[in-house]
């Protein structure tokens, strides 16, 4: 164990003096008072260009600086992390079991410290042998988490599916949708630790099998907007019999199955949604989706929606800024594969790999499917570059549900990370080199458009073959780099603390919007180093697959270097612009639209325990 960090009294007194969020709490849970939306002629003013606060003095952190090879280890039980996924299967292998479950990293408490909650299902009516509810865990800030869903008023049996958390009030306090083979809940959450369902009221209950949802502000009036994906119109009653060894049942594949369509919900305020599905163009009933990814593939300000489908087109919705959307998914080249055939498309993300300022495309398939990887070539269109990354001979094998690009070594290039596991637990009497369990992938960028298979050099908790589905990132330990937490269907989900590759530098962004959204989903942040690296992100929900990954942005700025510094320009989704100069590295900034540096922290290179 290091000792611990001298603590750095310079830190941010300029930012704090103005900051209206409170630091960490040293309780565990103590209810923070979210931060005051400012004025409109506060929120309104110019762009504005303020210097980062003097930040710790660079050689006091130098010196916990950890080494030695990155591993991601799994620390589920040390941290006190017990879940279990029930599916409920009882030999009638009906669909819905095979599909879940996922997993939502989200700060509740606002604390500063990432909670995390897990989806279950449950058994079915006809075979019940218990309860079984989800699970949230409340962060200790010691490497350990509680399990806090009585409490939380979470303890609600539902045949879930996955999960999205946005603060579509704006209250400052995040609230999470719960998406079910049924009806779907609305979690709001009270500010005190505690959650009520307002489902009713707010008219998303979405009957039917929804799969990924995410939240998002399709027509930038400040409210975050909900669009919830289907997948197959399934019920006990319509379920069919497939068999793969003419014996046995098996699951069926979504082509026994008629779609469903999605459905887009408009915030009115007042806690109130409408379901503006047809209206916006987006009703589509033979469609099978599974993922949704956030991306503004055209850079005009307004956030488009990817659809992934299994077995149907992929759908990439073009916002036309007047509360419609348009598929341009064939056109754009990522309806299909480079054959004309449609796959499993299941997790999603969309994210800058090649810095070149423009998000590409990432979508999880089947097995003998690969992998597909888009490349957005900044002129509308994208460019299949499953094959030519070597993408696509490197994940043959996988079946892959979630995924998504990130940063695991922060050297400033986007990486891949994939949970894989099969549909069908009886897939080897068929295809005996296939394998239900499957270890996850992680794929290295290694710039020039290629990525290079790192799965086996990052410890062993990767390769555990496992039925993975859900996946989810976020620095639970604020140690600056990325942790993973994935999900198995029908078994127990684990948590992996990233280690050491917090030897190179970061910069970790909190957005809080104003007269955007308050999670300013869809805010753009540039971050330039006086190095000559050029790094864009979006904040975004969303992605992967029934599950979501934390709202601040983790920039990787690769070896440490004394005279770094950053200068970051944030576009928010109201069309303001920020600009903070002068930023070191290897600290965590709370930045609010049009007000700049509310809080910042230096990054403690502890590691496991951080200590306060
Ligand atoms: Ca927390
Ligand atoms: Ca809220
Ligand atoms: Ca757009
Ligand atoms: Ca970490």
């Amino acid at each position: 164990m290091k000792p611990p960090r001298t603590l750095i009294l310079a830190l941010a007194v300029s930012a704090l003096a103005i900051g209206c969020e409170r630091k960490p709490a040293e309780n565990t849970k103590a209810t923070i008072a979210p931060a005051q939306a400012p004025s409109m002629a506060e929120a309104t003013s110019p762009a504005t260009v303020r210097s980062s606060p003097d930040v710790a003095p660079q050689t006091s952190s130098e010196a916990n600086r950890p080494a030695g090879p990155i591993e991601f280890l799994d620390v589920t039980s040390q941290a006190g992390i017990r879940f279990k996924h029930n599916t409920g299967a009882f030999g009638k292998k009906y669909l819905p079991e095979t599909m879940g479950s996922g997993v939502c990293f989200l700060d509740y408490d606002n604390d500063g410290w990432q909670d995390i909650f897990f989806v279950n299902s449950m058994d079915w009516p006809e075979h019940k042998t218990g309860k079984s509810i989800p699970a949230l865990f409340h962060n200790n800030h010691d490497g350990t988490f509680t399990d806090v869903t009585r409490e939380a008023g979470l303890a609600i049996e539902t045949y879930g599916q996955g999960c999205a958390v946005g603060d579509y009030d704006n209250d400052g306090f995040e609230d999470i949708y719960l998406t079910t083979v049924g009806s779907n809940h609305l979690y709001h959450n009270l500010g005190n630790g505690k959650f009520a369902d307002v489902t009713a009221k707010a008219g998303v209950s979405s009957p039917g099998f929804s799969a990924s949802a995410v939240w998002f502000d399709y027509d930038n009036d400040g409210k975050l907007d909900l669009f919830v994906t289907h997948y197959i119109d399934w019920s006990i009653e319509k379920d069919q019999y497939c068999s793969l060894d003419n014996k046995n049942k098996s699951y069926c594949t979504p082509q026994t199955y008629k779609g469903e369509s999605s459905h887009l919900y408009h915030n009115k305020g007042n806690g109130v949604f409408e379901d503006v599905t047809k209206k916006a163009g987006l009703l589509d009933p033979t469609s099978k989706a599974l993922g949704v990814a956030l991306l503004d593939y055209d850079n005009d300000g307004w956030i488009d929606l990817f659809v992934s489908n299994d077995t149907e087109p992929n759908k990439l919705y073009h916002n036309n800024h007047d509360g419609t959307f348009t598929d341009v998914g064939v056109t754009v080249g990522v309806a299909f594969s480079e054959s004309g055939r449609v796959r499993a498309g299941m997790g999603v993300d969309a994210a800058d790999i090649d810095n070149s300022g423009f998000p590409s495309l990432l979508i999880g398939n089947f097995t003998n499917e690969s992998t597909s990887l888009y490349r957005n070539d900044g002129s509308g269109l994208f460019t299949d570059d499953t094959l030519k990354s070597n993408i696509g001979k490197m994940t043959t094998q996988s079946l892959t549900f979630g995924c998504f690009f990130m940063d695991y070594d922060l050297d400033g290039l986007l990486d891949i990370v994939a949970a894989n596991g099969h549909v069908s637990d009886d897939i080897a009497v068929v295809q005996p080199t296939v394998k239900y369990a499957q270890p996850a992938g992680i794929y290295r960028n290694a710039g020039k458009g290629k990525f290079e298979d790192v799965s086996t050099n990052l410890g062993r908790a990767i390769q555990k073959p496992v039925v993975g589905r859900g996946i989810a990132y976020a620095d639970f330990d604020n140690d600056g780099d990325l942790d993973l937490v994935i999900t198995a269907n029908n078994g127990p989900a684990r948590l992996l603390r990233n280690d050491n590759a917090n030897q190179n530098d970061m910069l970790r962004v909190k957005l809080i919007g104003t007269k955007s959204n308050r999670d300013a989903i869809g805010a753009k942040v540039t971050a330039a180093t006086n190095t000559g690296a050029t790094l864009t992100r979006m904040v975004k929900d969303g992605s992967s697959y029934l599950s979501q990954s934390e709202l601040p942005l983790t920039f990787g700025l690769g070896k440490p270097g004394a005279t770094k510094s950053i200068r970051l320009q944030i576009l928010w989704p109201s069309g303001l612009r920020d600009s903070v100069a002068d930023v070191k590295p290897n600290q965590s900034l709370t930045i609010q639209e049009g007000k700049g540096v509310m809080a910042a922290t230096p990054i403690k290179f502890a590691g496991s325990t951080p200590s306060h």
